[in-house]
């Protein structure tokens, strides 16, 4: 073909790159291989920002978390089957969690998988991916390209926002067409995440049950983070004079110093509230679902703000719901709060100020120790500190003890820089997510680790180094998962399942990709060591040697695990 002919023809791996950068996604997180390695290399030449992971449930995390933090879907790309596979984990994650993502898969040729006739990487994706996802499409014609991206954008991050499969066989990246018709043929999504205004019926419903309240409270969820309606939020609290209690991803939404902060008061003021006006926040198993002990004997009701119609009543009964995008919603609730607007009684926010004091006070003398090796409270002590002086850092949070105390101890300034486990409280989030939030936001990043939670993506620290990132991980090395102090009773020479080599040093695997490994011993050397980091940006790796015998069962969840009804012989 000549010149002239060329250039009047586009094709598969060009209409999406343009319909990618049409709807103004500039980052594509994933891993290489057939089909999709020239999607990748094509996509690089066109200014797209192609971040080249070790595993695709990583690239997927990150995609998926940077969907949280723009409210733009992040798209994963990955080759078929195995790859597929890797990613539709994360796409789940993500789903669970309401966050906007696409998996994009390439895909072996159709006529052979449908006749199940063992092609290369042969699976049926579109099927498997549906009941894991909020939605799933295919393209088998380079035509449709734009509008199956259109449809996958809109459906990510429209209403509830999840998790969306784009199935693309191998053969429609070279399908060609003509070139003025291919780009006639793409869509720019307009308005992909309508607002939804709540019912002005709803709103005034809310209101009265509020004002009826003896003792109010507002719990703020990873919704309420998402809605990035941050002013109004903080405008309805504070006009309001509500306690509020953040879930662990809205920490920062207003910060933990808060004087209505009752993040430290968590039990009390879950037991003895009447009202609960929840904000993004769902009753699943994190709210104990809105009833049993956790909740008391007193009577309460519930007020729920939500844009997922079908969430209300999902636990118990909610007598005001508010159906809408969570910044109109706010919006319109806040219209309603004037200046006549009654403080809560002050025996409730005097109860809540004193419990809260009292469990802060408590706290405060462990988080000043200097031992070694090191207890959770010492460790995180200082990286309280780090994240006090730098409050626009991200932390990235994972593992049982460490996840749950840190989540208590390290206070949070702004909304959306705690990233962590979520609704499945899932380990492997952590490179991912670390990797996506210095990409996204360009700020430090801060991973805490416990030394199992690492493990799930550890391979990405060459990721971080590769592309230069500042990201500093610390790993809270306890031997193992919970504590690394188990023994195996038969006396075999099998450790118990769940310790690991003791005195590993995750510091040198750092080094090996070119970043900064430090092995810290004590708080006083980790925050010297953090600092360093976080002042450089330079990717860092520092091996925290903890207690062995600091952590408990599960952490703050030990409850969960079942208990044998038989008796140790
Ligand atoms: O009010 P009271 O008096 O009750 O006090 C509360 C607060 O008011 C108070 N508080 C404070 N006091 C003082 N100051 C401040 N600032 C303050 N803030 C709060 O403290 C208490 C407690 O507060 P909290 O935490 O808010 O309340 P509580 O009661 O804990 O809340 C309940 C929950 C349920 C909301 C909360 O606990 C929560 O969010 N939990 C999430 C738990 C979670 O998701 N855990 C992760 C999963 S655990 C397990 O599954 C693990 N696995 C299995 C596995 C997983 N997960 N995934 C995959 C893919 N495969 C396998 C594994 C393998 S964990 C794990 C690895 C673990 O080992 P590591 O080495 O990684 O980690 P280590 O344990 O460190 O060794
Ligand atoms: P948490 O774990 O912090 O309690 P959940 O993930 O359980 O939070 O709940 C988040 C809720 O927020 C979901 O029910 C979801 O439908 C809702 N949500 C997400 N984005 C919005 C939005 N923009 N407006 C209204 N609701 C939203
Ligand atoms: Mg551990």
């Amino acid at each position: 073909a000549n010149t002239a002919d060329e250039r009047e023809l586009t094709d598969g791996f060009h209409l999406v790159i343009d319909a990618l950068k049409l709807n103004g996604i500039n980052t594509i997180y994933g891993v290489p291989g057939i089909p999709i390695t020239d999607l990748g290399r094509m996509a690089q030449a066109a200014g797209i920002r192609v971040i080249s992971f070790r595993h695709e449930q990583n690239a997927g995390n990150a995609a998926a978390i940077a969907g949280f933090l723009t409210k733009k879907p992040g798209v994963c790309l990955t080759v078929s089957a195995p790859g597929f596979l890797n990613g539709l984990t994360a796409l789940a994650n993500a789903t669970t969690n309401c966050f906007p993502m696409i998996l994009i898969s390439g895909s072996s040729e159709r006529e052979i998988v449908d006749l199940q006739q063992g092609d290369y990487e042969e699976m049926d994706q579109l099927a498997i991916a549906k009941p894991l996802c909020k939605a799933a499409f295919r393209v088998l014609h380079a035509a449709d390209i734009g509008i199956g991206l259109a449809r996958a954008i809109r459906a990510a991050v429209s209403g509830r926002p999840g998790g969306v499969y784009l199935d693309l066989p191998g053969k429609l990246f070279s399908q060609v067409m003509d070139a003025e018709a291919g780009a006639k043929s793409l869509v720019k999504v307009i308005d992909a995440a309508p607002a939804q205004i709540p019912a002005p019926a709803a709103i005034k419903r809310a209101l009265e049950v509020l004002k009826s309240a003896k003792r109010p409270l507002i719990i703020l969820g990873k919704g309420a983070a998402y809605a990035q309606a941050d002013d109004d939020i903080r405008a309805l609290v504070e006009k309001s004079g509500i306690p509020f209690l953040p879930m662990s991803m809205a920490k920062g939404l207003l910060p933990d110093t808060h004087p209505q902060c009752a993040g430290a008061a968590r039990s009390t003021v879950l037991k003895d509230a009447d009202i609960v006006m929840l904000i993004g926040a769902r009753l699943n198993w994190l709210l104990s679902h809105g009833k049993g002990k956790t909740w008391g004997e007193a009577p309460k009701k519930f007020i729920q703000i939500d844009i997922e119609p079908r969430e209300m009543d999902s636990n118990v009964e909610i007598v005001a719901p508010v159906v809408g995008d969570i910044g109109s919603c706010v919006a319109a609730l806040l219209a309603g709060i004037d200046g006549k607007w009654p403080a809560p009684p002050s025996d409730w926010t005097g109860a809540v100020k004193a419990k809260r004091d009292d469990n802060v006070a408590k706290m405060a003398p462990r988080l000043m120790n200097n031992n070694s090796p090191m207890d959770y409270h010492g460790a995180l002590g200082a990286l309280r500190s780090v994240i006090k002086e730098r409050p626009d850092a991200i932390l990235v949070n994972e593992g049982a003890n460490t996840l749950d105390l840190a989540r208590g101890i390290i206070d949070m300034y702004q909304p959306r820089k705690r990233l962590d486990v979520g609704t499945w409280g899932v380990m492997g989030i952590g490179m991912g997510f670390a990797i996506a939030a210095a990409i996204e936001t360009g700020k430090p990043v801060l991973a805490v680790e416990g030394d199992s939670a690492f493990g799930f993506s550890g391979m990405e620290v060459e990721t971080i180094c590769r592309y230069n990132l500042p990201v500093c991980v610390v790993i809270f090395n306890n031997n193992g998962i919970y504590r690394g102090t188990d023994i195996n009773p038969t006396g075999g020479a099998d450790v118990a399942p769940t310790v690991f080599v003791k005195g590993s040093r995750y510091d040198k695997m750092m080094e090996a990709f070119g970043g900064v490994g430090v092995n810290a011993t004590s708080p006083d050397e980790l925050k010297r060591a953090v600092d360093t980091a976080m002042n450089s940006g330079k990717p860092t790796l520092i091996n925290a040697v903890l207690d062995p015998a600091a952590g408990s069962e599960s952490g703050r969840i030990g409850n969960l695990n079942p208990q044998s009804k038989l008796k140790k012989k």
